[in-house]
């Protein structure tokens, strides 16, 4: 067992004790009620679910393991002249609790670069599908593709304990990530490189070999795509993507099964690809009025038009943030040292200016900041990743980080299959019936 494995085998063993101990002596404890509305309405707020990787407070964002953005931004190893951590380094905090070390960093980057062998049959797969398929839907078909190489599935079909579940799920986690940039290269160079495709460099990091990929070398786009790939790994467990995962997971389907889950539930646009729709919105402003950078003004018409229409302003609102999203913010002060004169990174910050006050004024936005998605084609747009059906597979290399720790520690803490209640109108008017009644 590699020492990556020992010391997050040791940690679920220790937290798996205090659990137990948590359920035999307070199982009982009622965490909250559950109202009517919540039923209805997408099961806001409810506490249901254990997710051990990160932690979302609605005004101050996001917090991996107790560490905030800016907090990891300093904290996390970093690649030797590099300004970004490398998203190794939260994935072993995600995984282990703790913050790496240098080596502890070097040494996922080498096990990820040396299991990032694609088999061929996945390419296949991915030529199977006509070129121009959505970039998103070439990605799920190729990790359904993958799951030929499950390890988990294999040991389970040949009879394992149930307490061997964790370390074929942990084998089956780091194989799939190693091999993410790769799938995810190839369907980008093939739909808009001419299938020109770049072979990886064994001795980048895995941030960087993934821009190299795609054929990017410019240093400054290797730092962006290592802030992107930490900045969008984990959000909790209850977004579409993180909980598709564990629920598909908590069926013992294998990493593969439940990560492609996850990835066509990132597909949707009010979810991941939130991120193509945000750049769409803003170069069909761009193009409407024959300018690269629209007045305020004319941005705010634009919002009320969208909002007239009936469609959501991609980029705004929150299921549960209440404030900016401190990933937009990240994405903000990249910008600001790297391109602040770009027109679309500044026409970002215009409606940054502008679109709180008009959603707010709906009355019924209960989040009028921006989220994640808000910014980041921007960015990607100032360094000639100009295709944005693609940026939600971008998305998804990164949420693997999360999803797949999370699903190690669903299984080292052996939690069982999710099975909620799920209820009638017809029941919940009777139930309203007799509750109205009693008072
Ligand atoms: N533009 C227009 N209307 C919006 C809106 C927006 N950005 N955000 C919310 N609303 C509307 C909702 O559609 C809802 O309208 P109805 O009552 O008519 O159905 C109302 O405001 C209340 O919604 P809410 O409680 O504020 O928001 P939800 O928790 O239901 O939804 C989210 C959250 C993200 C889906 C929603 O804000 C949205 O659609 N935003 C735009 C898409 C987006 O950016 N998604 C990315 C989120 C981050 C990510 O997962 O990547």
């Amino acid at each position: 067992m590699g020492y990556v494995k020992d010391n997050f085998k040791a940690k679920a063993d220790q937290l798996s004790q205090e659990i137990k101990s948590l359920i035999a002596e307070h199982g009982n404890m009622v965490l909250d009620k559950v109202t009517v509305a919540q039923a209805y309405q997408g099961m806001r707020g409810i506490p249901g679910l254990i997710t051990e990787t990160s932690l979302l407070d609605a005004n101050e964002g996001i917090r991996f393991r107790g560490y905030s953005i800016p907090q990891l931004r300093d904290l996390l190893p970093k690649a030797p002249g590099g300004s970004e951590p490398l998203p190794e380094g939260l994935f072993y905090l995600m995984l282990v609790g703790d913050i790496p070390t240098t080596e502890d960093v070097e040494h996922i980057s080498s096990t990820w670069a040396r299991r990032s062998h694609v088999p061929n049959h996945v390419f296949a797969a991915i030529e199977a599908l006509p070129v121009n398929t959505h970039p998103m839907t070439q990605f799920c078909a190729a990790i359904m593709a993958l799951q030929t190489e499950s390890k988990f599935a294999k040991a389970y079909q040949e009879g394992i304990s149930k307490k061997e579940h964790w370390s074929f799920v942990y084998e089956d986690a780091m194989t799939l990530i190693a091999r993410l940039p790769r799938v995810a290269a190839y369907i980008y160079r093939r739909k808009y490189k001419n299938g020109d495709h770049i072979q990886p460099d064994g001795m980048l990091d895995w941030g960087a070999n993934f821009a190299h990929m795609l054929g990017f070398e410019d240093k400054g786009f290797w730092a962006l795509m290592r802030l992107y790939l930490t900045i969008h790994a984990d959000h909790e467990g209850g977004n579409v993507s993180a909980h598709a995962t564990h629920l598909v997971g908590s069926a013992l389907s294998d990493p593969y099964l439940s990560f492609a889950a996850g990835m066509l539930g990132l597909a949707g646009p009010l979810h991941g690809l939130a991120n193509q729709e945000v750049i769409r919105w803003i170069e069909e402003l761009q193009e409407k009025l024959g300018t690269q950078e629209p007045t305020k003004e004319q941005i705010a018409d634009y919002i009320k038009t969208t909002l007239s229409e009936g469609k959501v302003v991609p980029g705004y609102g929150h299921a549960v943030l209440r404030k900016t999203d401190p990933r937009f913010t990240a994405q903000m002060e990249f910008a600001k040292t790297h391109c602040p004169e770009d027109p679309t990174v500044k026409t970002v910050w215009n409606i940054y200016e502008v679109a709180p006050s008009i959603l707010e004024s709906t009355g019924k936005i209960k989040n009028p900041w921006p989220n994640v998605d808000a910014h980041s084609g921007a960015l990607l747009k100032h360094y000639g990743l100009v295709e944005e059906d693609f940026y939600t597979v971008l998305f998804g290399v990164s949420r693997a980080l999360g999803v797949l720790a999370s699903l190690c520690w669903d299984r080292a803490l052996g939690f069982p299959i999710e099975r909620p209640k799920s209820m009638t109108t017809e029941w919940v008017k009777n139930f309203v019936a007799e509750n109205t009644k009693m008072a």
